[in-house]
């Protein structure tokens, strides 16, 4: 008869192995942009059982999880080696959270963590908590990770054991295991999150999309999303940081955005995704939104469609911190396939599949936020006048069957 350690231990691998295996598809529908995924990629339960097990019966004879994992989320990618990569954030029930490495063949499913968490050397300060990494493949031979660090806000008296400090923590490699950790980056802004370093060089310099914030969780007078330039990446320094996309009232961002990855370059400009966060009654709500930059000038917002490219729906929901969906990771295949990884509610990771055509389609031909309601009223009159128009000259000619098909494409073409 076996014993009840060795029917434990059958039993998780059996699950795991089950979970590790499990096919993902796309969720019929949709809106066109793009096709949410029905499983999540990542979830606490992916992780290694022999990174949260003991898996010796003598000094664990109940096989009891030693080290439990909370959540997976909020992660960088990256096609490496013919893979799809994430550099995830995984949070211990310890509240911690550290980066460990996962793959996939095909991007949308089967993703397994590499067999160690990634060992992030520190500064000379040491960081209490580790998070949200944004890879870079630099025109400079390296990738890049940036990530916020987390220190106890030192002025803080010690009845407060919750104020903080962030900063942007930088962190190179040439093989996503050895890490050379680099000073953090210095603004003139009191905290940073959500620090992006820009693929290439701009006027010669290193180039960062950073978020200015006064306190931890407020942005305070600052936020919205900035741009700076530092001449050394070794001791990256920002003199000067200007908000590109800044706030707005009464918008999917008005209390706080962020950007996402790092722009994607296409012919038409930067492809950016980004978080925005609202106000109400239950709190901030987080969804993802898309616009463009200049490829001349990458400080010049030249679309911005409006409303949320991405929102929590259903059990996305629900989590740790309800009603967010946050996204710090995206690759583009050379087929122009666009994947992009989101986590919802800070819980679980997940894929939506897009594509460069769709994606500039939709940040280039969606109309922009009115800013009223009364501009939302005359966005939908348009629309509406435009497939009149179609409809009532298919109407004039009396066309049937194909032919009509035909007219109809036309017409939408040019009133469209
Ligand atoms: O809890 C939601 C998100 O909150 C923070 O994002 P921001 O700095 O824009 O408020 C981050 O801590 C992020 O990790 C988290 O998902």
């Amino acid at each position: 008869m076996k014993s009840e350690f060795k029917n434990r231990l059958n039993f998780l691998q059996e699950q795991q192995f089950e979970l590790l295996q499990k096919n993902n598809e796309a969720v019929p529908g949709g809106n066109g942009i793009l096709s949410r995924y029905k499983n999540p990629v990542l979830t606490a339960a992916h992780a290694p059982l022999n990174w949260r097990y003991d898996l010796n019966k003598a000094t664990n004879p109940f096989l009891m999880e030693r080290f439990g994992i909370n959540a997976t989320l909020n992660a960088g990618a990256i096609r490496w080696n013919d893979k799809y990569v994430l550099v995830v954030r995984v949070e211990g029930q310890d509240r911690k959270s550290f980066f460990a490495v996962a793959e996939s063949e095909n991007g949308i499913d089967r993703f397994s963590f590499w067999p160690h968490p990634v060992c992030m050397p520190e500064t000379d300060v040491p960081d209490t908590n580790i998070y949200d990494m944004r890879l870079v493949q630099h025109v400079d031979g390296w990738i890049y990770g940036l990530f916020c660090t987390e220190r106890r806000d030192s002025k803080a008296p010690a009845g407060d054991q919750s104020a903080a400090i962030a900063q942007c923590g930088i962190a190179r490699t040439k093989n996503l295991v050895d890490w050379e950790r680099l000073p953090d980056l210095k603004t003139g802004s009191a905290q940073q999150r959500n620090v992006v370093l820009h693929p290439e060089f701009v006027n010669d310099q290193y180039a960062f999309y950073t978020r200015p914030q006064d306190s931890f969780i407020e942005a305070g007078k600052g936020g919205g999303i900035g741009f700076g330039l530092a001449k050394d990446i070794t001791h990256a320094i920002i003199e000067k940081e200007t908000v590109i996309e800044p706030r707005v009232y009464h918008t999917i961002s008005e209390m706080k955005n962020g950007q996402g990855p790092a722009p994607l370059k296409t012919l038409h400009g930067w492809l950016h995704l980004a978080h925005g966060v609202r106000n109400t009654a239950a709190g901030l709500r987080y969804v993802l939104y898309m616009f463009m930059t200049d490829l001349k000038d990458v400080t010049k917002v030249i679309h911005k469609p409006g409303g949320y490219f991405l929102a929590p729906e259903g059990e996305e929901r629900i989590g740790d911190v309800s009603n967010v969906v946050f996204s710090n990771g995206w690759i583009l295949d050379e087929d122009g396939k666009v994947f992009i990884y989101y986590a919802s509610s800070d819980t679980r990771i997940h894929v939506a599949v897009s594509s460069i055509e769709r994606l500039l389609d939709y940040v280039m031909n969606t109309p922009e936020d009115g800013l009223s309601s009364a501009a939302s009223v005359k966005t939908v009159y348009r629309i509406i006048e435009n497939n009149l128009k179609v409809t009532n000259a298919l109407q004039e000619e009396n066309l049937s069957g194909v032919a009509y098909g035909n007219k109809q494409q036309t017409l939408l073409k040019e009133h469209g």
